[in-house]
């Protein structure tokens, strides 16, 4: 078995811990979700924050009153037990709609904050249900047989589990796992990266969790291609980027097929496989802009006229709220909201191009395309 810490996770589990910060990646994971299951009073904070109520509700509802709203009652699951809790509950839930399938796609936020002893609780059931925990800080990835996760040197790292059985073996820490007993839950915390590959195995169910670095940002890029074999372009154009130094990927849409826009006519019938991808990186803007036409130029760019046809195009649409104007690069991107091919896997990753206001788009510059 491995753990997977580079895939979609649509199904989010809203625990009733801190309400995930406005801008943060456990908002954009709760924005990017197909189905948001919330543990009880979580459904309020949900509907403040977004307008709407969860897909569920699930507890014993003791802190949750849907009042006379039958558009909140429809959502509710009410699992009056209390040998569980509510997080316990969610996941039951989720492991009873996809068997097989619900590890991989599942990913919990909120379930820290607030409550130290539910805090402890709760990361403790998501590591026996081997679902990652993601925060504001950090994540917990679940190692299941053997984790690998790109990270930076030096990120602060630490390694739970709570069974002194456990026995596991590591690449790119400071310190090594290997032949380490666990005589107590905390013994192999406060580890680091030495480099920027981690690789855990473990003999049985533990957490390693990777701090985030409060000075990364988040890079989105939109990856469009209408020429040879597109799929394999974006693939490889994704890959590359997410091996830049310092950097890593975060998450990917959908891969979709669109209709030219704004081509020239003889090329109208070459359509174009887009797609959208968020980065997390400590790279400055325009060293990640170089990056990106250097993977272009790889990848067999050639620049002919204006919007014709292309192997690969990488547009740099966002970098953390950074806002730039320079001949060479404009930030946020001048032209992305115009776009429905820019748009629409944007939104598909909880990225609104809207919400970055009125002030956002600047016409007049324009920059590499
Ligand atoms: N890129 C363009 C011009 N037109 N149309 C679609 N559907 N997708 C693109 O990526 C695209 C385009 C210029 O970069
Ligand atoms: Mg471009
Ligand atoms: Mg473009």
């Amino acid at each position: 078995m491995v753990s997977r810490a580079d895939i979609r996770r649509r199904i989010v589990i809203l625990a009733a811990g801190d309400f995930p910060a406005r801008g943060s990646e456990p908002e954009r994971l709760l924005r990017a979700a197909t189905r948001v299951i919330a543990c009880d009073s979580a459904a309020a904070a949900y509907r403040r924050r977004f307008h709407r109520w969860p897909d569920v509700i699930v507890g014993d509802l003791d802190s949750f009153d849907a009042g006379g709203d039958a558009d909140a009652q429809r959502r509710c699951v009410r699992v009056a037990e209390q040998e569980t809790n509510d997080l316990d509950k969610a996941l039951a839930l989720c492991r009873a709609d996809d068997p097989s399938g619900w590890r991989d796609a599942t990913v919990i936020v909120g379930a820290t904050g607030k409550r130290e002893d539910h805090t402890i609780g709760n990361v403790y059931r998501a590591l026996a249900a081997e679902v990652p925990v993601v925060s504001e800080h950090g994540t917990f990835w679940p190692v299941r047989g053997r984790l690998t996760v790109r990270t930076r040197k030096d990120a602060g790292i630490s390694v739970f589990t709570p069974d002194p059985e456990t026995r596991m073996t590591s690449r790119g820490l400071r310190w090594k796992l290997d032949g380490v007993r666990f005589t107590t839950p905390f013994c192999a915390t406060l580890n680091r990266a030495a480099s920027e590959t981690v690789s855990v195995t473990s003999t049985r169910p533990a957490f390693v969790y990777v701090a985030r670095d409060p000075a990364a940002v988040r890079a989105v890029v939109s990856l469009g291609s209408n020429v040879g074999n597109r799929a394999a372009l974006l693939a490889r154009a994704r890959a590359a980027l997410a091996k830049l130094p310092e950097t890593r990927l975060l998450d990917a849409s959908a891969v979709r097929e669109t209709a030219p826009v704004d081509v020239p006519p003889e090329f109208a019938a070459q359509k174009f496989l887009n797609q959208a991808a968020v980065f997390e990186t400590t790279l400055a803007p325009q060293a990640f802009a170089r990056a990106m036409h250097a993977i272009e130029d790889r990848l067999g760019r050639v620049r002919t006229v204006r919007n014709g046809p292309r192997t690969i195009d990488l547009d740099l649409i966002l970098f953390g709220d950074v806002r730039l104007e320079t001949p060479e690069l404009t930030l946020p991107h001048p032209r992305a909201h115009l776009r429905a091919f820019v748009r629409e896997p944007l939104a598909e990753l909880g990225i609104d191009l809207r919400a970055l206001g009125p002030h956002a788009h600047n016409r007049k510059a324009e920059g590499r395309t």
